[in-house]
């Protein structure tokens, strides 16, 4: 069988959903992005962040650090969490579905375990679906964990999870061409001045743990701050992957990275 080359898309939380409003969905910004991914033809797998919908469920019962008897209700706001991922992934395929584009969502928690590493166990699946001409789609999600029984798994890991395992694989259909993150950002900007900030459009990986970064505003993300993103970034970049950082407000930057034209962001990449 043929190689495809995928771009894995990654609909980050600020884009997909108000970050200050509880449970609001883009639904006119999804259906534009998906619109571009459409005219563009190309394979694509979709990952998606958790927004106004994860994010603060999960932080109310504090899910990320594990089981805690003294947080009331907790294995309810375990399950309610993993609950209003659903109803968020349900809202994205229904932008699919309405555009004629077959999407198929892959339940994040029960392809992937801690223990105490990342296990994944979707990379066939993933294939599967591909060669039937089908988006597959995952979503940060609650996991199970073999040491604290469960925790948050951010959509951030399940991509580098995912290169990993092409890279890994000793038979795959697939190679990645590219991690598209979409943000509510140009990408990522040096300085805290609001006037002086300024985009850096091409970072190397081994620059990232010296970055001086413009202040960043992440309230409500219980899986990471932009550091840690840049860090989860730096390992995908590791295995010869680039990764650009898109603004997903801004119309046709999507259809631009993935002919490879020039937008403002970041490209990050391993150097040579
Ligand atoms: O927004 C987190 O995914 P992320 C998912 O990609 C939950 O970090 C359940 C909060």
């Amino acid at each position: 069988m043929k190689n495809k080359a995928v771009y894995i898309i990654k609909l980050g939380g600020s884009v997909i959903s108000d970050k200050n409003k509880p449970f609001s969905f883009n639904y006119d910004v999804v259906y534009k992005l998906i619109e571009e991914i459409k005219k563009s033809n190309a394979y694509c797998i979709i990952i998606h962040g958790g927004g106004s919908f994860g994010h603060p469920v999960a932080k109310k019962f504090d899910i990320v650090n594990g089981i805690n008897p003294e947080i009331e209700n907790q294995i309810l706001g375990f399950a309610e969490t993993h609950k209003v991922m659903i109803e968020l992934n349900l809202k994205i395929a229904e932008v699919f579905s309405k555009q004629q584009i077959p999407a198929i969502s892959l339940q994040s928690s029960a392809i992937f375990y801690l223990n105490p590493d990342l296990e994944f166990y979707g990379l066939k699946r993933i294939e599967n679906l591909l060669n039937l001409g089908v988006i597959p789609m995952l979503y940060g999600d609650i996991i199970l964990d073999s040491t604290n029984n469960f925790t948050i798994l951010s959509g951030d890991k399940i991509i580098y999870s995912i290169c990993n395992s092409i890279k890994k694989a000793k038979e795959t259909t697939i190679s990645v061409k590219k991690v598209i993150f979409l943000t509510d950002q140009d990408g990522i900007f040096t300085m805290d001045n609001e006037s002086e900030k300024i985009l850096v459009e091409n970072l190397s990986a081994d620059e990232i743990p010296n970055l001086q970064l413009s202040k960043f505003d992440s309230k409500i993300d219980v899986t990471r701050s932009i550091k840690g993103k840049l860090e989860e970034i730096g390992q995908i970049c590791k295995l010869g992957i680039k990764v650009q950082l898109v603004n997903g407000f801004k119309e046709n930057y999507l259809t631009k990275s993935l002919k490879d034209e020039k937008i403002p962001s970041t490209t990050i990449f391993q150097k040579k």
